[in-house]
């Protein structure tokens, strides 16, 4: 049983598309062997997209990888979500994501939704472009415990503190944090976002420390 979550993580790994295509497949049958939900999750999907992650970082594999296995990592949470849900595990806190307003890259923002997703956090994913207005609309609406802004261009960082200005004006007190390949700590200290993180697996852990 452990060769099989092994294995899925090994596929997700590898990036290739004729491999990660197999994961939602062995997924649904480790789900029907008993194997436990998080195991699949923790020690197969995530482990998984991690030991790619650290390979693209490394230049050992590139974006179309990257998206073949997000992808099929997307699918196979079509299959888990309902499972952890009815095994009764409570979203660990809510987040709003979006790429902000004139910036139309979102994979890198993929990667973390699923990422946080994955450790049980409900995710509204409200794309790309997404103007100061319409993300304070969005918490209104979706009433998340933290908003995520990501961009990638250093033409559109000046987007994130009108964000953060938009939520003071609207009296909403919600944590927001940035990332994306251009943005640093320091920029995020310097515009008053709650927090920063360099990548998907960080952001899982700036989230839950947040959320505490
Ligand atoms: Co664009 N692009 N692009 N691009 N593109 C970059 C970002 C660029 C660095 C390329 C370059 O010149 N070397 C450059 C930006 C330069 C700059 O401003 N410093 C650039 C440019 C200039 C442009 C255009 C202006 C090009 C043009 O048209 N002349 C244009 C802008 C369009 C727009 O947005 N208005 C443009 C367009 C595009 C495509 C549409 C073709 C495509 C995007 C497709 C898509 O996203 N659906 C694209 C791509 C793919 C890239 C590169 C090649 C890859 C970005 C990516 O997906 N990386 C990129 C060069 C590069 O990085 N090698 C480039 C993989 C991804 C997993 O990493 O997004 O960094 P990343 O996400 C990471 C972390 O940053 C972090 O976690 C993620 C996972 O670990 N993270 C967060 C991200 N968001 C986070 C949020 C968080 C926390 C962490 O909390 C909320």
């Amino acid at each position: 049983m452990d060769n099989l979550v092994s294995e899925i993580a090994n596929k997700i790994d590898t990036g290739n598309p004729q491999q990660v295509a197999s994961v939602p497949g062995d997924v649904k049958q480790a789900v029907e062997s008993g194997i436990p939900v998080k195991e699949i999750l923790e020690k197969g999907l995530l482990d998984g997209m991690d030991r790619l992650g650290q390979k693209f970082k490394r230049n050992e594999v590139f974006i179309p990888e990257v998206l073949f296995a997000a992808k099929a990592v997307h699918e196979a949470m079509e299959i888990l979500r309902p499972l952890m849900r009815s095994a009764g595990v409570k979203p660990l806190g809510k987040i709003v994501l979006g790429t902000v307003k004139g910036d139309l890259h979102d994979i890198g923002k993929h990667l973390v939704g699923i990422v946080l997703e994955g450790c049980g956090l409900e995710v509204v994913d409200i794309g790309i472009d997404v103007s100061a207005e319409e993300f304070v609309k969005a918490a209104q609406t979706h009433q998340p415990d933290i908003v995520g802004l990501s961009a990638l261009l250093t033409t559109t960082m000046p987007e994130m503190p009108k964000v953060i200005k938009a939520f003071g004006a609207a009296g909403l007190n919600n944590k927001i944090i940035v990332g994306g390949a251009p943005i640093t700590q320091e920029f995020a200290d310097q515009i008053g976002a709650d927090g920063y993180s360099p990548n998907a697996s960080e952001t899982a852990d700036l989230v839950k420390k947040l959320l505490q």
